[in-house]
């Protein structure tokens, strides 16, 4: 199942639909174009999935679908922004390789939900 904890399958922790937009590659700022990502949290990576209507929790599995990109957590850092753009409940995250996306949810609960685990997992790395 792709909710086991055993080695061969990483634990999926969280997924969801998302609006995100990449502000930056590699330190470089991009052009926003915010658009619906299925998002999925597992082990230590954060992965994009383009088409949210082709990916729910009971058919995702690791390993057999199609990410459009994945970030890997460790070293990155997630910050709330009343800057970066005018919708509410945006929050930044940034890789160590400079990668920067903006998360955000109309709903509140939820996209604090997506923050807190995301700064968890990003704790949790710290420490190893
Ligand atoms: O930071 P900006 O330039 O105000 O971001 C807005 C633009 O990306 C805009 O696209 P165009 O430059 O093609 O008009 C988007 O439609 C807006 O959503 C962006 O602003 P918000 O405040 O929604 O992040």
């Amino acid at each position: 199942s792709p909710y086991s904890n055993d080695s061969s399958t990483p634990e999926l922790e969280k997924a969801g639909l998302l609006n995100k937009t990449k502000i930056a590659e590699g330190g470089r700022k991009l052009r926003k174009n915010w658009n619906p990502s299925w998002v999925v949290l597992v082990g230590n990576s954060l992965v994009f999935f383009k088409d949210p209507k082709s990916q729910t929790p009971s058919s995702w599995k690791p390993g057999n679908s199609r990410p459009e990109s994945s970030v890997d957590l460790r070293g990155a850092v997630v910050q709330w922004t009343n800057d970066l753009s005018s919708k509410k409940n945006v929050f930044k995250l940034r890789t160590v390789t400079g990668n920067e996306f903006l998360l955000q949810s109309e709903t509140d609960s939820l996209i604090r939900e997506w923050f807190n685990t995301i700064h968890s997992v990003i704790n949790r790395l710290d420490r190893e």
